[in-house]
């Protein structure tokens, strides 16, 4: 049986890809930062969370990730902490480096000293990209990142190439474009846009307010994107890959997508708020993902329409069941 640690499983993208890997057959590990109050909800919500071992640890403390790495013994680490909120990344940059820079070199140095066997995926992300040096964003686009949050990622990035060319792990990158899903931060633009259209068509709000909508990304759906990190650690050489849908849209097409599918048009709803424009923007991001397809055979299959309506549908159904909740409890 092979095993697997994920640090970030309570995230996003690490709760989808435990149960990927739980689905094929893995054992899962899964590190967990300590914290006041357990934030176990999307495991919960795809009903793994009995199946996942629970480690607790701290990107940021080496000792902790070796104490974890000689319980799970793992095959395949999947690197997906971090503090991965680019606003927030202004008002706390030290820790966004402490996370998401020093954390990655921790996790390799961990995997140095423990076991160089095992094979080791990175989160990088098309936000080192930032102010963008090519109309299409391939692995060899040079970067130039935009917010501490991106300029983090470029150091994790660049340290796992270093460790893969120094030591000879198997190190790869992947270069993941914006994904989403109804399990998404409620801090990030699509899901507080979907989360807004539902509790407006409930009546229980009547304005959105709203950046730039003018910005573009290439947002693609979350269970998608964890089957590319997977695939990357089963190649023969590691390496890195762009991962996206390679189509753009704007954040105003994807607000009015989301309206449209409950009858209500964006413009009476979303207000225009300058405190919520970023320090510096990245205004486009347009992924080539080629190579994943071509090396990798994984090709996005959800489209944007698809994605942002089976969020709105998932909010819906979750304040339903929240009124209902609240009646059962009066
Ligand atoms: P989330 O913000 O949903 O999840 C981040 C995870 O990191 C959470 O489980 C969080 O735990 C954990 N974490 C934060 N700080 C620490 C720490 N010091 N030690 C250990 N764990 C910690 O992110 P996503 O799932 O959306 O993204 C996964 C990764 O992919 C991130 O690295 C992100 O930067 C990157 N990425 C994401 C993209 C996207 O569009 N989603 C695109 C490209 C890259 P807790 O909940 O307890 O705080
Ligand atoms: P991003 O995602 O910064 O691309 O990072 P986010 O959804 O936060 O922003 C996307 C774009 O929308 C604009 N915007 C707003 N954003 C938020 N959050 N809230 C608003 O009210 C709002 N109004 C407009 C932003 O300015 C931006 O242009 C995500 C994260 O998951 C990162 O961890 C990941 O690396 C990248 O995607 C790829």
């Amino acid at each position: 049986m092979r095993s697997a640690l994920i640090t970030g499983v309570t995230g996003q993208d690490g709760s989808y890809l435990a149960k990927f890997l739980l689905d094929k057959g893995y054992r899962v590990f899964g590190l967990i930062a300590r914290r006041s109050s357990r934030m176990n909800w999307r495991l919960v919500h795809l009903g793994i969370e009995q199946q996942v071992e629970f480690i607790e640890g701290d990107l940021t403390d080496l000792s902790s990730l070796i104490r974890a790495l000689r319980i799970a013994e793992p095959d395949e680490v999947y690197n997906l902490a971090a503090q991965s909120f680019v606003g927030t990344s202004w008002d706390q940059p030290i820790l966004t480096a402490n996370v998401t820079a020093i954390g990655v070199v921790n996790l390799l140095e961990a995997i140095r000293l423990t076991n160089r066997a095992i094979r080791f995926y990175q989160a990088s992300t098309s936000e080192m990209y930032g102010l963008v040096q090519q109309p299409m964003q391939s692995e060899s686009t040079p970067f130039y990142p935009r917010s501490p949050y991106g300029v983090a990622k470029l150091y994790g990035h660049w340290i796992t190439v270093n460790y893969r060319e120094s030591f000879d792990l198997f190190a790869c990158s992947g270069i993941l474009f914006n994904h989403e899903s109804p399990l998404r931060g409620i801090e990030f633009v699509t899901r507080k846009v979907t989360d807004a259209v539902a509790r407006i068509k409930s009546g229980l709000q009547s304005k959105l307010h709203l950046g730039n909508i003018d910005a573009q990304r290439d947002w693609g759906f979350a269970g998608d994107y964890v089957e590319a990190m997977w695939l990357m650690l089963q190649q023969d050489t590691p390496d890195d890959y762009v991962v996206a849908t390679g189509r753009t849209t704007t954040v105003r097409e994807m607000c009015r997508i989301a309206f449209e599918h409950v009858g209500l048009n964006y413009e009476d709803h979303v207000v225009i708020d300058a405190k919520l424009y970023r320090p510096a923007e990245v205004d486009v991001l347009l992924g080539n993902p080629e190579k994943a397809m071509r090396k990798l055979g994984w090709e996005p299959r959800t489209s944007l329409k698809e994605l942002i309506e089976l969020m709105v549908d998932s909010d819906l159904d979750r304040l339903k069941a929240e009124s209902r909740e609240s009646l059962v409890n009066i």
